[in-house]
């Protein structure tokens, strides 16, 4: 799908936001993430992906995620867009539990920020672990299928070596 004007010339700079949720109704909960998303300053939504449900990474017995990337036009500094998801997450009832990959009712991860490297640890962009998680790779693959993720390569290389691993198309 071509992608919409947006912008273009003004210095606003494409990124993409990676939405996940395995708790109190997950499809809405990225549903809700995504109105979000739409009403950012200084931000524009340009494409969000279908939603996904895929099996837990991280501790088992906990229930299956729903996942979606969204594509964004903004022009705000890396640091406080993530300042700005993070606030999406509290509002959302975001409750950050001692368990590592421990389940969530909204996690909103700043995936890449045009073609910034960013070494963290507060914000490191490419995401770390971009490249082995399918509910990532396939939602980027479906919105940019041309992307070239910085340091990583053509999204359409991560995937051949990317394993689908239960990930399904819910719409
Ligand atoms: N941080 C650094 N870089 C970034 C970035 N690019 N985007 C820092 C967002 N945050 C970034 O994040 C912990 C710290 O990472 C923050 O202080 C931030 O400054 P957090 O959201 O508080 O905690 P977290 O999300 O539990 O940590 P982590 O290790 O980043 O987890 P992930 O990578 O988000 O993975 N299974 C499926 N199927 N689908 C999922 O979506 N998600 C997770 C969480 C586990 N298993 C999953 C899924
Ligand atoms: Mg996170």
């Amino acid at each position: 799908m071509a992608e919409a004007p947006l912008w273009r010339g003004d210095g606003s700079v494409r990124c993409y936001v990676g939405l996940g949720s395995n708790l109190d109704d997950p499809i809405l909960q990225v549903r809700r993430g995504l109105t979000a998303l739409a009403a950012l300053p200084d931000t524009m939504v340009v494409q969000p992906s279908s939603l996904y449900r895929s099996p837990p990474m991280g501790p088992p017995g906990q229930p299956d995620y729903v996942n979606a990337v969204c594509a964004l036009a903004t022009r705000l500094p890396a640091p406080r867009l993530l300042a700005h998801l993070q606030g999406i997450e509290d509002r959302h009832g975001r409750v950050r539990g001692p368990v590592r990959w421990g389940p969530r009712i909204l996690d909103l991860d700043l995936l890449l920020y045009g073609d910034a490297e960013l070494p963290g640890p507060d914000l490191t962009v490419p995401h770390p672990g971009l490249a082995e998680r399918a509910f990532v790779l396939y939602p980027l693959l479906e919105i940019a299928p041309d992307l070239e993720v910085p340091i990583l390569g053509p999204i359409a290389s991560l995937i051949r070596n990317c394993p689908i691993a239960g990930l399904e198309k819910i719409g």
